[in-house]
């Protein structure tokens, strides 16, 4: 059976953010995920001891967002500073109990060739992993499909893994988005099937509009089971951008969640 968490930067944004979580668990989850937990991670530890809710994953510290950054591993000149990220992660690990980190890579960079910004990927995943590690948590790698993140540095499942078998470290796995493979690549299932062994996390949307389950040419009904008959037991994150009040959205979920 799946194990669904939500995604409080997509679902229940109809509420500011401290009032997501009541609203997960009245819906049924048990646990949530959300990118970036730094702002606030003492009143967010106390909103999921609250709620009763566990934390699935945030990310690294992905830089200037809101200007397009998507991470900077790939920034030579930004070492310490993504040093820095993996040490305030750490710290939201412990304090949020969470076991699961996703890295960003980062938008290639023009000025810098493919050799440098690859080996500055590899070396920074390679300290955040070994950091993780210590505090017992998973880091991850989650490519970003090149239609909505042009240059994005890892955006397909087979560079994304090329970079974990430079990493070499046993606790880096890849963060199976559903929506961007499918919008990205393609071959979903297939994709899946054979990599299950290397995924830590997976995310849904349907496509290419990354609304609920129902609204796009994805067949979720289909493609959960299999998922499930991979033997991959881990969390699923609905991370999908609700086309109507995300309460009302969630009706996909009924034969995934209750007996039949
Ligand atoms: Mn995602």
């Amino acid at each position: 059976m799946p194990k669904f968490c939500a995604n409080l930067a997509f679902l229940f944004t109809e509420r500011p953010m401290p009032e997501r979580f009541a609203a997960a668990r009245a819906a049924g989850f048990a646990a949530v995920e959300f990118p970036s937990p730094y702002e606030n991670v003492d009143g967010y530890a106390d909103l999921l001891r609250e709620h009763g809710l566990c934390m699935v994953l945030f990310n690294l510290p992905m830089g200037d967002f809101a200007a397009g950054e998507r991470g900077f591993a790939n920034d030579p000149q930004r070492r310490e500073e993504f040093r820095a990220g993996v040490g305030e992660a750490v710290r939201a690990v412990r304090r949020l109990r969470c076991t699961r980190v996703n890295a960003l890579v980062g938008i290639r960079r023009a000025d810098l060739d493919e050799p440098t910004q690859w080996a500055t990927v590899v070396e920074n995943l390679r300290y955040a992993a070994r950091r993780l590690d210590e505090a017992g948590a998973m880091l991850l790698v989650e490519p970003l499909n090149a239609i909505d993140t042009p240059g994005f540095f890892a955006a397909t499942t087979t560079r994304a893994l090329r970079l974990l078998d430079d990493v070499g470290v046993r606790n880096a796995r890849l963060q199976f988005d559903c929506y961007h493979v499918q919008r990205g690549e393609g071959n979903l299932l297939a994709t899946f099937a054979r990599n299950v062994e290397r995924i830590g996390h997976v995310q849904i949307a349907d496509s290419p509009e990354r609304h609920q389950p129902g609204t796009g040419e994805l067949a979720y009904e289909r493609i959960l089971p299999a998922i499930d008959a991979c033997g991959y037991d881990g969390w699923i994150g609905v991370e999908y951008r609700p086309l109507g009040l995300t309460e009302e959205t969630l009706g996909w979920m009924a034969p995934f969640t209750s007996p039949a």
